[in-house]
């Protein structure tokens, strides 16, 4: 999930294994200021881990008149991955607004979350390299800070913020993989 433009549908092309089933169209909307094309529907692509396991990898529509298939999606969701867009002024709200989204529509449920923060090398200003003020581990605290506030009660145990490239498959590979690793330690440890 992630505010129009954060990167989801190139998360997802740069990650899947299959073709991604893509959904772009003209947008019609709001949106048609930010891109000429966005994504109505959802994108769909699939990660094969070996042996047999696949990762579904569902990207959420991000257009506000779509709200309703988010709880379809989230109703099978094992794990969520927010991308906020570094570049915009709006990006902790934008963070807040998901979580708080979630939080909502999850309800008792609890699920692994991982934030992807991306458009980081357009931001020079607010680069979380560089300066020292302006370091990794300072800008992405402002995340991890605003998490902590907000305690979000359906997420299960830590949840990471990674700065992410959606265009770079390590990253996007690195950023699936958290949640994937928590899955299994719950899947092999349960709660203890
Ligand atoms: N410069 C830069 N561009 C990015 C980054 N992540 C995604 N993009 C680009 O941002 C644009 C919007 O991404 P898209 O996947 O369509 O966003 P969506 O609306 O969330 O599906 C695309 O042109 C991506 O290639 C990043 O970290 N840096
Ligand atoms: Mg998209």
């Amino acid at each position: 999930m992630g505010p129009v433009g954060a990167g989801k549908t190139d998360a997802i092309r740069t990650l899947s294994d299959i073709e991604v089933a893509g959904t772009e169209a003209s947008a019609t909307d709001e949106t048609t200021r930010l891109k000429p094309l966005t994504t109505v529907a959802m994108d769909v692509g699939v990660l094969e881990l070996g042996a047999g396991d696949k990762v579904r990898l569902i990207g959420a529509p991000g257009q506000t008149r779509f709200d309703f298939m988010w709880d379809i999606l989230l109703e099978q969701a094992k794990a969520v991955i927010i991308l906020v867009d570094h570049s915009r002024a709006s990006r902790l709200t934008d963070l807040e607004y998901f979580v708080r989204l979630l939080t909502i529509r999850l309800g008792r449920r609890r699920v692994p979350l991982a934030v992807g923060v991306t458009h980081v090398d357009e931001s020079p200003s607010e680069s979380l390299s560089g300066s020292l003020s302006g370091s990794l581990s300072g800008s992405l605290s402002e995340y991890r800070a605003s998490l902590r506030r907000l305690q979000p009660s359906f997420v299960r145990g830590i949840a990471p913020v990674m700065r992410v490239d959606a265009r770079v498959i390590d990253d996007v590979r690195a950023l699936v993989l958290s949640v994937a690793a928590m899955l299994e330690m719950e899947h092999r440890f349960g709660n203890r």
